[in-house]
């Protein structure tokens, strides 16, 4: 293994949940901030990342490009920690599950409204946007009744969970999506993005995309 792992990301993307994950768990991270898209802007990146996708988490050999998976591995890499939740504890499912959830099914209509309301709507793909946006609102009904009750997804605590769950949160705000937005869901949001390490993590990659916008 390497030593410190490179974190490859575009400020306030999907990146932001590995981000935050190693400022909450206190893991040293390099962090490459990339003009987006990547693809297009960067494309010897497509060298270590044919995907052309944003994160990429490269420790050692280890190369990871799902951004749940990464905010799971930093925050468990230098042993147990409270923010991951272990099999045999209480809630352990329910951890998986929410984990997953975040991207699969509720950031994956987000990424589809963005592209058909905001990148490319002067194809008249506005009223395909609109859908998505109502698709995803519907399914936010999981986490809004989960939350009915609870300050934290899982086992009474901040978990890797809530930051997975949270950024999709995050980024309705920030790309126009929150209108459907439960209020149980914004003042999670709010006491998600009220934590010291989320506004370090945000900081840093702000600092870092700043450094790269100069250097142009
Ligand atoms: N499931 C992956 C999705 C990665 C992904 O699609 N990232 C977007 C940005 S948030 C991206 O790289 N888009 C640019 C492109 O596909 O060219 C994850 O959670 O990390």
């Amino acid at each position: 293994m390497g030593d410190v792992p490179t974190l490859h990301t575009c400020a306030r993307s999907r990146g932001l949940r590995a981000t935050w994950a190693a400022e909450e768990a206190g893991v040293e991270i390099e962090l490459k901030v990339l003009p987006f898209p990547p693809r297009y802007l960067a494309p010897e990146y497509l060298e270590i990342n044919p995907l052309g996708t944003i994160p990429m988490l490269v420790d050692g050999e280890n190369r990871m490009t799902e951004s749940c998976a990464i905010a799971h591995y930093l925050a468990r890499k230098d042993g147990p920690t409270p923010m991951v939740i272990e099999p045999g504890e209480a809630d352990y499912a329910a951890y998986l599950d929410y984990t997953y959830h975040a991207d699969a099914t509720i950031t994956f209509p987000q990424t589809v409204f963005m592209r058909f309301a905001i990148f490319e709507k002067d194809r008249g793909w506005e009223e395909a946007g609109q859908s998505y946006a109502n698709w995803f609102w519907k399914r936010l009904i999981k986490l809004e009744q989960r939350l009915e009750a609870r300050e934290f997804l899982c086992a009474d605590r901040f978990t890797v969970a809530d930051i997975c769950c949270g950024y999709a949160l995050i980024l309705a705000k920030s790309v126009g999506l929150d209108e459907g937005v439960p209020d149980i869901l914004k003042a999670y949001r709010d006491r998600l993005t009220a934590r010291e390490a989320y506004k370090r993590a945000v900081a840093r990659e702000e600092a870092s995309l700043k450094a790269l916008d100069s250097a142009d």
